[in-house]
């Protein structure tokens, strides 16, 4: 899977004293270890609102660099860039950065004449990530309208779809009274966007539904919302993950539930005891068989 072209965040020079190498007098005496990353990311988000909470912070990845360097040792200068990447890549890094380049210098390195420097450069690419998308529609022609948001999701480069959960027929939860009966699913996606990216291609099925943003939960011809991206957990306050409202909302919790019925909302614990304490779970109905979705 291949996504869009990204941006790229480099912080070159990193220096510290590390014992890698292969001969015993590298291990005891250590050398100079110079490391160049280059986190490539959409920082188009962070750009716009000026905000670090939708970027990558790259004293952080400086930091996390520098230990890498100064732990081990390890034999060869592969494994110290293979274990910066994979740390910047893993659950310990930041889900942004969707790939990552290392240059590993060892300048003393002991070669037997005498040479420039010597570096290893590698570049690795993260994992797609498994996110949770929920679906809801209570205007025009409902069933038309679950089926072309899956269809744009699906053709959106960089989205798979993984499993979708099952149409539920819900009452509305809050917003002005007397409005319609809503159809809600929810659908695993694998991708290799960033989450602000996902959530473009959210708005985009939306847009394409000619969904209007009039009154605050009030009828709406399609919403899709972001209720995971990983385990990231981000108080943003454009993409707030997980969904600050998913923990309680049956329309939510009961299709992934059924679709996954070992998942686990981060930070909230097992979608299970999470649908029994929701207050909206007698409203739910089976709803009609919409294409494409039901239990994958
Ligand atoms: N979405 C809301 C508010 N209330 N109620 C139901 N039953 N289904 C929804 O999708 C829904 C809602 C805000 O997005
Ligand atoms: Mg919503
Ligand atoms: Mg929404």
């Amino acid at each position: 899977m291949t996504g869009p072209e990204l941006d790229r965040i480099e912080v070159t020079g990193i220096r510290a004293w590390g014992h890698h190498g292969v001969l015993a007098q590298e291990k005891d005496l250590g050398q100079q270890f110079v490391v160049d990353i280059t986190l490539h990311l959409d920082t188009a988000p962070a750009g716009r609102a000026d905000a670090l909470s939708r970027t990558v912070n790259y004293a952080e990845v400086a930091a996390a660099v520098e230990q890498e360097i100064l732990g081990g040792p390890h034999d060869l200068v592969e494994t110290l860039a293979e274990r910066i990447a994979q740390r910047v890549l893993g659950e310990t890094g930041h889900p942004l950065t969707r790939r990552v380049g290392v240059r590993v210098h060892k300048p003393a390195a002991p070669v037997g004449l005498a040479v420039g420097d010597v570096t290893v450069s590698i570049e690795r690419q993260a994992a797609p990530l498994d996110a949770v998308l929920a679906v809801g529609t209570n205007l025009g022609d409902r069933e038309e309208h679950l089926r072309r948001a899956l269809a744009v999701l699906a053709d959106t480069e960089g989205i798979e779809i993984a499993w979708t959960g099952p149409v539920l027929e819900t009452a509305p939860v809050g917003g002005p009274e007397g409005q319609g009966a809503f159809l809600n699913s929810v659908l695993g996606v694998r991708t290799v966007l960033g989450p602000f990216a996902l959530l473009e291609a959210a708005r985009r099925a939306e847009r394409d539904a000619r969904r209007e943003r009039l009154v605050r939960w009030g009828p709406r011809t399609l919403d899709v919302d972001v209720i995971t991206y990983g385990h990231w957990r981000s108080a943003d306050e454009e993409l707030t993950v997980p969904h600050p409202r998913a923990h309680e909302r049956a329309f939510v919790l009961a299709p992934w539930l059924a679709a996954r019925p070992a998942a686990e909302l981060p930070g909230r614990g097992p979608l299970r005891a999470l649908l029994e304490g929701a207050e909206d779970r007698d409203g739910l109905r089976p709803g009609p068989a919409v294409e494409g979705y039901g239990i994958s």
